[in-house]
């Protein structure tokens, strides 16, 4: 729909100007001066007081006099003293308002004491001009603000992408700033038809965006002045919801609260705890609106920056640094939101199977005898175990790329016998490299100082820090010889020792002394104007110092992407020293992680608020492109308790990523740890994942190919229902399965939200063709909400998880490994929906080649369910899926007993049918790879 430039009284003059200069081109594109009533600004004022010419305190130069116009609404105060704490006389000298008020006790921030008045002076829009993508145009800033060296004249670049994707840079047409080195789109030309409308503000100058639908406004920078100086860049926007999520990584709530509330985002080695910057950046939004719509917004910038969230609702960015890269994203729904984000910075990589399931690690395997001796235990007690890791004790004085000859002389051996075992094995690999040995004597430093890999500080010498092999130079994964010198390492320690995938840690990076061994240079990157919230109160507090050199830039731009970089770094080592599907975990990550690794969630104390938090941790990673992902189970830090462990093992068993870590001095806590009956609780847990896992690997598949979540809070299927929006104590396995966790000591009972329909209790599922979960419960147990809180009973031994009507999925027969697991016979639960239908989808191939896609080696099916027939689609077959058993289709929802069952057009005699449960058990006896009709009446 084509919009006329509304040329409101105020800017009649501006826009007489700008609507004959864009006048042959406004039939093409949806702009639109800004409505009076958008602006947080009096355009009267403005106009009045600052004409070209004109003179008046607000238009040229400090001090101003104090301003008038200050009665404005508290929650719509923008901070004027964002830098520091200010005196009336020192904030009114910046020509603001200063008024005193009261902060709620224990509150972070409140309203701001200075703020800027709607005259405050900010850039001008000018020679407004169409270009094949959209629009650009000049901004220019008459008047310096409190910070030094502000850019005033800036160029605007706006690329009207996608019919779903807005983006939009400013940037110093003079000079060339930072900008983040990350692949995105590049797009040619503007999207035909678009869901937004843009809309410009001249002075102060202003974007607006509209979702054309319903007119809703989603972004409004007008709100408060744009900032842009060398080391300061601020850009305020309202917020059309306060329901925002995004902005990791932090401990919290799903839903941020609007608070006033600052996040952090400098990535930063630190227990996590709420309120602090913790190990990886991700400058991402997403806000659900009124009725259930959403969209995205994303920063590309990669600066030590906070993001202020207030009242109005609105949000604040603030960067140190780099340029102004936004994009937003329109939805409409939620989940497209986080599609069209990842179209942005990339799909997720699709694991390895085994990587599915489960891990088993602690710092205080001391020797390889005990790593072994852990992997039996764990196979005598029947626990699946498919990944035995080591912590740093493998090493040889905590050094990479070396082994431990006394404690580790039999290392390649262990790592050999867990393969023959179908198990795999990884250790874990810190960035920082040992400098502190007789020349000759290790490697890694000769040859990285050789190539120039490493980090240098202001004298161009390698900067040392202190890591946990003493002193230590940092690899600069920005630059393409360090890549190759870690690739040689990687390809050099795996021909020794064939270990399968890697964990990165300590890759903040993280450095036990403040900058380096000799400090920081005193200079602006190591003080900047303005210092976001970080822990410690500077840059350098736990890692390297800011203005330290890498390839790209420094490394007050770079601190951010050190864990992307180095997760990138490890996965393109691992293609090549390995050949088939890399597998890291990351605890640093940024925007795009997930493309090349996963993410656990660091130090976790091990208690019970850890164990809550980790649900919506694990949610907002799946959100950030980041599906695999999980917490320490048993908690990390301090010791567990037997109840704790058995609850933490339980959800774990539905974290994407499922791995058992202790720290060094904690007591034990494998699983055979524990009484009789704590086991058998953990068994069950573990049998339901294992069981789940070709499901959970086509969640992965769709995650990679789609741009899909595996995790899922429950908005992203429910946005309709305002009560799915903050529920983050439960979570979805892709559209098919609700789990709802005990998170609480002593509780055999637990509330979870149930939104409308039909919902079967996974264990009313007859596995008769497993024989591995107890029978069937009643009908009872069945749960047919109108969009409800139920409560369920949860004993010690019993995680809920509920099969929604409307889906099949896939399941398998269990075992300690997915080695053997993988060839156990299938079966497929089926939901159906009060109409009687259902679908769902199978993908599977040999679960560690690469390139398995492109080359067309894999089996896809679909499953679908509809008057009393079930079939399947066989969209893509290859001899390894091809040959999969079927033994067992489970049917649930069957309401009246069947009298004959057909499988092929042939009887099937020996069905069961149970009327408590509704449930039409259905023995068969298939292959994947040929067709079936199979159907009862
Ligand atoms: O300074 O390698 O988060 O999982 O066990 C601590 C020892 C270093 C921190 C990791 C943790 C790991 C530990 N590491």
């Amino acid at each position: 729909m084509m919009r006329w430039p509304r040329c409101s009284r105020p800017l009649l003059g501006v826009c007489t100007l700008l609507c004959l200069a864009l006048l042959e081109h406004i039939l093409l594109h949806d702009l639109e001066v800004v409505p009076r009533e958008l602006r947080g600004f009096s355009q009267d004022e403005i106009h009045q007081a600052c004409q070209p010419g004109a003179s008046g305190p607000e238009c040229h130069g400090s001090p101003r006099a104090a301003p008038t116009q200050c009665d404005l609404p508290p929650n719509s105060r923008f901070d004027c003293a964002p830098d520091k704490g200010i005196t009336q006389q020192q904030c009114e000298a910046r020509g603001c308002c200063y008024v005193p008020a009261e902060w709620p006790p224990d509150a972070q921030m409140g309203q701001p004491w200075c703020f800027f008045p709607p005259s405050y002076p900010s850039y001008r829009l000018e020679n407004l001009t169409t270009t094949e993508t959209g629009y650009t145009a000049s901004l220019t800033r008459a008047v310096p603000t409190f910070f030094p060296k502000d850019i005033m004249t800036l160029r605007l670049d706006m690329l009207m992408e996608t019919e779903s994707r807005l983006h939009f840079t400013i940037k110093d047409p003079a000079n060339r700033r930072y900008e983040v080195p990350l692949e995105t789109p590049r797009v040619r030309s503007q999207a035909p038809f678009t869901l937004y409308s843009v809309e410009f503000s001249e002075e102060p100058f202003g974007v607006v965006v509209r979702r054309k639908l319903d007119g809703r406004v989603l972004l409004n920078t007008t709100v408060a002045p744009l900032f842009f100086a060398d080391q300061f860049l601020q850009l305020s926007t309202s917020l059309p919801s306060q329901h925002i999520t995004g902005l990791a990584e932090h401990l919290g709530s799903l839903m941020l609260s609007t608070n006033w509330t600052k996040i952090t985002l400098w990535n930063r080695d630190i227990a996590p705890e709420p309120n602090v910057n913790l190990y990886g950046s991700h400058p991402f939004y997403l806000v659900l609106e009124d009725g259930g719509l959403a969209h995205g917004v994303f920063l590309l910038n990669s600066n030590a920056m906070d993001v202020v969230l207030q009242p109005s609702p609105a949000l604040s960015w603030r960067s140190t640094g780099g340029i102004l890269d936004l994009y937003i994203f329109l939805g409409p729904e939620p989940k497209s939101v986080v599609q069209q984000y990842l179209d942005v910075v990339g799909y997720p990589f699709m694991p390895p199977y085994w990587g599915l399931g489960f891990h088993l690690c602690r710092w205080g395997y001391s020797t390889s005898a005990i790593t072994r001796q852990v992997v039996e235990n764990m196979t005598r007690a029947y626990f699946p175990l498919d990944v035995q890791w080591n912590d740093l004790d493998y090493m040889d004085a905590r050094r990479d790329f070396t082994f431990d000859k006394d404690h580790f002389g039999d290392f390649p051996v262990m790592v050999q016998e867990l393969h023959q075992g179908g198990r795999r094995y990884i250790m874990i690999v810190d960035p920082a490299i040992s400098s502190s040995g007789p020349a000759g004597s290790y490697p890694p430093y000769d040859d990285g100082l050789r190539r120039g890999v490493f980090i240098t500080n202001e004298t161009g010498q390698p900067l040392i820090g202190q890591v946990w092999p003493g002193l230590t130079v940092f690899p600069d994964f920005t630059n393409p010889e360090a890549l190759n010198w870690w690739q040689d390492l990687v390809t050099e320690f795996h021909a020794q020792v064939p270990f399968d995938g890697m964990w990165i840690d300590m890759n903040e990076p993280s450095n036990f002394v403040r900058g380096s061994v000799d400090g920081c240079p005193d200079n602006n990157l190591e003080n900047p104007p303005y210092m976001p919230g970080v822990v410690g109160g500077t840059l350098r507090a736990a890692t390297i110092c800011a203005s330290s050199h890498q390839f790209l830039s420094t490394h007050y731009n770079l601190h951010n992407l050190y864990g992307l970089t180095e997760a990138f770094a490890s996965h393109r080592a691992l293609v090549k020293a390995r050949g088939t599907r890399p597998f890291v975990i990351s605890r640093s990550t940024f925007a795009g992680h997930g493309r090349y690794s996963g993410h656990w969630t660091g130090d976790v104390w091990s208690n019970w608020e850890q164990l809550s938090y980790s649900v919506p941790e694990i949610l907002l990673f799946n959100l950030l492109g980041v599906p695999l992902v999980g917490a320490d189970i048993c908690g990390f830090l301090g010791n567990t308790s037997e109840e704790l462990c058995v609850r933490w093992t339980q959800l774990g068993a539905f974290y994407p990523f499922m791995r058992n870590h202790n720290a060094l001095n904690s007591q034990p806590q494998e699983p055979y740890r524990f009484s009789e009956m704590a086991q058998r609780a953990m068994r069950k847990a573990f049998t339901l994942r294992y069981m789940l896992l070709p499901y959970l690997y086509t969640l992965f598949h769709g995650a990679h190919t789609r741009g899909e979540t595996v995790a899922r809070p429950l908005f992203l299927e429910f946005p309709e229902d305002p009560s799915t929006w903050t529920v983050d104590r439960q979570l979805l396995w892709g559209e098919a399965l609700l789990i709802t966790p005990v998170l609480e000591a002593e509780k055999v009972e637990v509330t979870g939200y149930f939104p409308q329909g039909t919902w079967y209790d996974l264990q009313t599922v007859p596995m008769k063709a497993f024989g591995s979960l107890p029978p069937p419960a009643s009908l009872m147990s069945t749960i047919h909400s109108k969009g409800q809180w139920v409560t369920l009973s949860a004993p010690l031994d019993t995680i809920n998880v509920h099969l929604r009507a409307g889906h099949i999925i896939p399941i398998q027969g269990p075992a300690l490994t997915t080695t053997e697991s993988r060839k156990q016979p299938m079966a497929l639960a089926v939901a159906l929906t009060a109409s009687g239908e259902a679908q769902g989808e199978l993908f599977w191939d040999d679960g560690e080649s690469l390139g398995v896609l492109d080359g067309g080696d894999y089996t896809q099916i679909i499953f679908l369910a509809k008057n009393n027939t079930i079939v399947n689609k066989l969209v893509h077959m290859s001899s390894e899926g091809a040959g999969l058993q079927l033994r067992n289709v489970a049917v649930l929802g069957v309401a009246t007993a069947p009298r004959q069952v057909l499988c092929n057009s042939v009887p099937v005699s020996n069905f069961t049918f149970n009327p408590d449960t509704e449930t039409l058990d259905i023995p068969v006896s298939l292959t994947m790879g040929e067709q079936f009709v199979i159907s009862w009446s």
